[in-house]
């Protein structure tokens, strides 16, 4: 099945994002929401059928540092249901399966195990730090949230690359986002700049840490990514991808991103799933290629990189 266009190859190529319409099922959206508020404990202050409970940040009482159940500040990060059945059909279904192979290749993608480890089952990567670089994880990243912000205003959104090696990330929406609603930004073009600038293809070096060294732990930059991402918040506008249920942004693992800010009324509800392929074992140790498109797709190889400017509109969802 060939669901993607030269267009929307060559688009992805230029930009490392593309936009899809309504490619998750709307029953399975709906199902997802349901997963979603029947993880809460009973007794919370945030409840589903009355939004003005929505407004963030959680109650102290709402709070759970639980890596798989998060719900902390303008954040609900629900990791545990990531290996439901009915949340692996959802993204893993046939025309974003089509999609993917679109780009990376027909066949090699690794399927997600249903009723197998979600993200977080290992804990996290150092103490107090995050669930990256998500071992184990067998399904989705779980259903991701972020509340409105209300009064709160926040600094300036930053922007970053995943610490985790995958292929294609997706971040599907199971709620509608209006513009400047929490929607997942992409800096368009940051792909290609950020690429070159790793050590590895699909790693980052990590720092582990060490009670008796404590000044330093995590992921291990080179001093070029550094510069390139400054460069690339200076230069490049951020793309809103706001939309409706059903909704669908795939990105390569080396675009920059970042969870957008909620100035709605409406909590930002959305799945996050990364596309691996049988061979990530092997690519992965290889340092980035001169042909950064060399384990994609040759359709996607062969691609120019060049689409109809109205693309550039129908793209950028916040300001068609
Ligand atoms: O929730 C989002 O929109 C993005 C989250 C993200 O960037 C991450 O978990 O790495
Ligand atoms: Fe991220």
């Amino acid at each position: 099945m060939n669901v993607l266009t030269d267009d929307e190859i060559a688009f992805f190529k230029t930009n490392g994002y593309l936009i899809l319409r309504g490619a998750l099922d709307p029953e399975g959206c709906s199902r997802a929401r349901d997963m979603l508020w029947a993880s809460l404990p009973d007794g919370t202050r945030i409840r589903r059928d009355d939004p003005s409970t929505h407004v963030g940040p959680f109650a102290d009482s709402d709070t759970n540092d639980d890596v798989q159940d998060l719900r902390e500040g303008y954040r609900w990060q629900l990791r545990r249901v990531g290996t439901d059945p009915q949340l692996l059909d959802l993204v893993f279904c046939d025309r974003l399966v089509a999609a993917a192979e679109a780009l990376l290749g027909a066949g090699t993608l690794r399927a997600p195990v249903v009723h197998g480890m979600p993200m977080g089952t290992q804990g996290a990567a150092w103490p107090g730090g995050p669930v990256d670089p998500a071992l184990g994880t067998e399904g989705v990243r779980g259903i991701y949230c972020t509340l409105p912000y209300g009064e709160h205003r926040p600094d300036r959104l930053g922007c970053h690359t995943d610490g985790h090696p995958f292929n294609l990330g997706i971040v599907g929406l199971i709620g509608d986002v209006p513009p400047d609603g929490g929607a997942f930004q992409v800096w368009p073009g940051s792909h290609r700049r950020l690429y070159p600038t790793f050590l590895m293809q699909y790693d980052q070096p990590r720092i582990p840490y060490y009670d008796h060294l404590p000044s330093y732990k995590g992921i291990l930059h080179t001093p070029e990514y550094e510069a390139e991402l400054a460069r690339v918040i200076e230069d490049t506008e951020p793309v809103d991808c706001c939309g409706e249920a059903g909704d669908v942004v795939l990105w390569h693992h080396r675009l920059a991103h970042a969870a957008g800010h909620n100035h709605t009324d409406v909590m930002r509800q959305a799945v996050l799933y990364d596309f691996t392929k049988t061979d990530l074992d092997d690519c992965r140790r290889d340092p980035p290629q001169d042909e950064m498109w060399r384990d994609w797709s040759e359709a996607l190889r062969a691609s120019e990189g060049t689409y109809p400017a109205a693309m550039d509109r129908t793209q950028r969802p916040a300001l068609a």
